[in-house]
């Protein structure tokens, strides 16, 4: 390869931060704001970011390389795979740390609230496609998708590269993309410029930004985010994190938001080991079953919505979400180190105002 990659540091953040709840600055951390949660596609702008290092800036022409486990390895330009047939995948993507502030006691780790998921469309090429052009040999097992970005770490030597396996089956599925746009145009530096992995269904650290190399694997991969991050560290016995866990978000009325008492409770469910065929909300412990809409595709987020009647004053509302796989959001999780996968049902307070006072949901 012909490039050199140097990371960004310091120097202003982008206009792209304005619409985004900053968690960090640098690397840039930052949340989808709760004011657009409502919205089925989320603007282009407030589009969740994690970035673990600072975003690489590339030296030369981009190039993605695919080897390892294949009968022909080989390496595309980005005009290369802009020429490869496209398609586009409308999908929910969560971060595994998402509300990480909801746990007791909050674990280290970036301190996320609620609003590290996002929905949005991505287009790009299969993986599967260039996996076939390869030629993966038949006792391979996964494929490690290998970032730009690297950085020190605790806990590590030297300088790690942000690089994560999918096994097999995951990596050959139609919608795993590697995605040159996002919401219709070219992703931005934040979201992994000129190209990424989309991985519907599973936690974002899967969609490996920045991406150069596929590398086809016979053996498991121990990488440092694949073994010493991005794992349920519970008791010392880690396991990896992979699809999302069912969950749900109440997002109308807004969070602390005055309500008129007769009212629409809205919100959002989504899984990544089912569709959503079941949500119940909660006013003040008094469950109800709520209306399931249709999401807007098979990896978004699915509406649900109960009228309900509220009495005056503080009222606690919770959701939780049921996937056709059986699983059902619980009430406490089991606590773990790094802090992920936390989709423990949340309280949502809301304050009810009688009739003719109120002025809605403002
Ligand atoms: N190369 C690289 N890819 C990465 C990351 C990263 O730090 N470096 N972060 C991952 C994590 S933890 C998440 S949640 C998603 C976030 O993608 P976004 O910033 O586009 O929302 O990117 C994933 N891909
Ligand atoms: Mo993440």
């Amino acid at each position: 390869m012909t490039k050199t990659l140097s990371a960004r540091s310091g120097g202003p953040v982008t206009d792209a931060v304005a619409p985004l709840d900053v968690v960090r600055a640098h690397p840039l951390c930052a949340e989808t704001p709760t004011s657009v949660l409502p919205l089925a596609v989320t603007p282009r702008e407030s589009v969740y970011v994690r970035s673990n290092f600072e975003t690489p800036i590339a030296h030369g022409a981009w190039t993605l390389a695919v080897g390892g486990a294949v009968r022909a390895p080989f390496t595309l330009s980005l005009a290369d795979i802009a020429a490869l047939p496209m398609h586009t995948v409308l999908a929910t993507m969560e971060c595994a740390g998402n509300w990480r502030l909801g746990m007791d006691p909050v674990p280290t780790g970036e301190p996320w609230k609620y609003g590290a998921v996002s929905t949005t469309r991505w287009r790009g090429v299969s993986l599967a496609a260039l996996l076939d052009r390869a030629g993966v040999h038949d006792d391979a097992l996964e494929v490690v998708a290998v970032g730009a970005d690297a950085g020190p770490c605790d806990d590590a030597e030297g300088e790690v590269r942000f690089e994560r396996a999918l096994p097999l089956e995951v990596a050959r599925h139609p919608d795993t993309l590697v995605a040159m746009h996002m919401d219709g145009v070219p992703l931005t530096a934040h979201h992994g410029a000129p190209l990424r992995l989309l991985v519907p269904n599973w936690y974002g650290m899967a969609s490996v930004k920045w991406l150069t190399a596929l590398d086809v694997r016979t053996t498991p991969f121990t990488g440092y985010f694949q073994s010493k991050r991005y794992v349920y560290d519970v008791n010392g016995t880690t396991t990896p994190v992979t699809r999302a866990l069912v969950k749900s978000m109440i997002v109308l009325p807004a969070l602390h938001a005055e309500t008129a008492a007769d009212t629409v409770v809205r919100g959002w469910a989504w899984s990544g080991s089912g569709a959503i065929i079941r949500v119940d909300v909660a006013v003040n412990d008094q469950w109800h079953r709520a209306t399931v809409g249709r999401a807007a595709s098979a990896y978004a987020w699915t509406p649900f919505e109960l009228s309900v009647s509220l009495p005056p004053g503080e009222v606690t509302l919770r959701s939780r979400a049921t996937d056709a796989s059986g699983a059902v959001q619980p009430e406490r999780i089991a606590w773990n180190a790094l802090g992920y996968g936390n989709n423990a049902i949340r309280p949502h307070t809301v304050r009810a105002v009688s009739g003719e006072c109120s002025d809605g949901q403002s």
